[in-house]
């Protein structure tokens, strides 16, 4: 029972994605846009989260934190800060929406929710897609 357990904990922490006691699914994703699309070089993206809140850095408030975009990286590991540079955008502000201007060709998008710190919540609270730039 115990092996069963630990491989289905593992699935659902390989596939980053996390399900609260009550069965709803709990983590980040992008609404926009979808894992695979094909998109113009002005990119809009739309974030979304479940199981945690919104809200602006600076303040450390439990069981919320701000969105991050990391272009052709990847998540970074809970409790790591996230960089600040031109491939790790922070959304600050508590913004859900942003156009990003991307080169053309396949890049890969990394959404990750960190605290009020810029400290990652993690591979749970992080999503990978990729798209293509035409
Ligand atoms: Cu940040």
């Amino acid at each position: 029972m115990k092996k069963i357990l630990g491989i289905v904990l593992g699935c659902l922490l390989f596939s980053g994605v996390a399900w609260a006691h009550d069965g709803e699914y709990q983590g980040v994703h992008f609404v926009k846009p979808q894992d695979g699309a094909v998109v113009s070089s002005d990119v809009d993206v739309v974030m979304a989260v479940r199981g945690m809140g919104i809200h602006k850095a600076g303040d450390l408030v439990q069981g919320t934190g701000h969105f991050h975009i990391i272009v052709d990286g990847g998540f970074v590991p809970e409790g790591e800060v996230v960089a600040k540079d031109i491939t790790h955008i922070h959304f600050g502000k508590g913004q859900v929406e942003a156009t990003l201007k991307l080169p053309k060709g396949k890049h890969r998008l990394t959404l990750q929710l960190a605290d009020g710190h810029h400290v990652s919540y993690g591979k749970a609270w992080s999503q990978t897609i990729q798209i293509t730039v035409q």
